[in-house]
């Protein structure tokens, strides 16, 4: 995937014209969204194509997908019938379960991420034991994408390394979280990028700054 300026709006307003605002305001430093289910759950699935056909963006679900293969086919398919040009999928339920999220996308010409280690701080009692045979699954499995914490960046380093350095990664945790942009992008192919971004007084200013600092 191609992302523009390497950030992608994390957009967990809940309100579609607030979120819109947002959008026109930093339109000419985006060209990918990640939407997930703050949005999604108050202003329906449809925001998928809204995005596509308003903006053009590359949309990126972040449903982190984590239930039985079954279901989580259920819930691709609808996703990238919708529109959507990748999803975020969870890996800690193992390979029949990513692989169904695989599939779908495979079958919609699109894309899977595949979720490794979380950025908050919760996600070392379980997660970050586990994020290293997480990647290595989905290098076995085929999987091209991936998303690994910007809060960590000695972590981002050992996920890069199992992954690979044609791996396409990116980064949630930037600004808010702590994460650092240009630390990040050692490792990283792109930010994810939230509340820094949209809560900000004045949006534009302030994706114009973390552009200009990463270059
Ligand atoms: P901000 O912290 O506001 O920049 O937003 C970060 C975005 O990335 C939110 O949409 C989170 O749900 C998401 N995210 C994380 O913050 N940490 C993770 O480990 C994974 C994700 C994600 O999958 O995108």
């Amino acid at each position: 995937m191609d992302v523009k300026n390497n950030i992608i709006l994390a957009m967990d307003l809940m309100d579609l014209k607030a979120a819109e605002a947002v959008c026109e305001s930093i339109n000419e430093y985006i060209d990918t969204i990640k939407i997930g289910y703050p949005l999604t759950l108050a202003e329906g699935l449809s925001t998928i194509g809204f995005f596509k056909e308003n903006f053009d963006y590359k949309v990126i679900c972040d449903y982190k997908v984590a239930d039985i293969p079954a279901t989580n086919e259920k819930i691709a398919n609808q996703t990238f019938d919708a529109g959507a040009d990748a999803i975020i999928c969870h890996g800690f339920v193992g390979p029949d379960s990513v692989e169904a999220c695989k599939t779908s996308a495979e079958e919609h010409g699109a894309d899977v991420f595949l979720l490794t280690e979380m950025s908050h701080p919760g996600a070392v009692k379980f997660l970050q034991k586990n994020a290293d045979e997480i990647a290595r699954m989905g290098v076995k499995m085929g999987i091209d994408n991936y998303v690994a914490p910007s809060t960590r960046p000695e972590r981002l380093s050992q996920i890069r390394d199992i992954v690979g350095k044609e791996a396409f990664m990116i980064s949630p945790g930037v600004g808010t979280q702590g994460g650092d942009p240009k630390e990040t992008l050692k490792y990283s192919n792109a930010l994810i990028i939230g509340r820094s971004i949209y809560n900000a007084e004045d949006p534009a200013k302030a994706t114009k700054d973390i552009v200009n600092s990463i270059q």
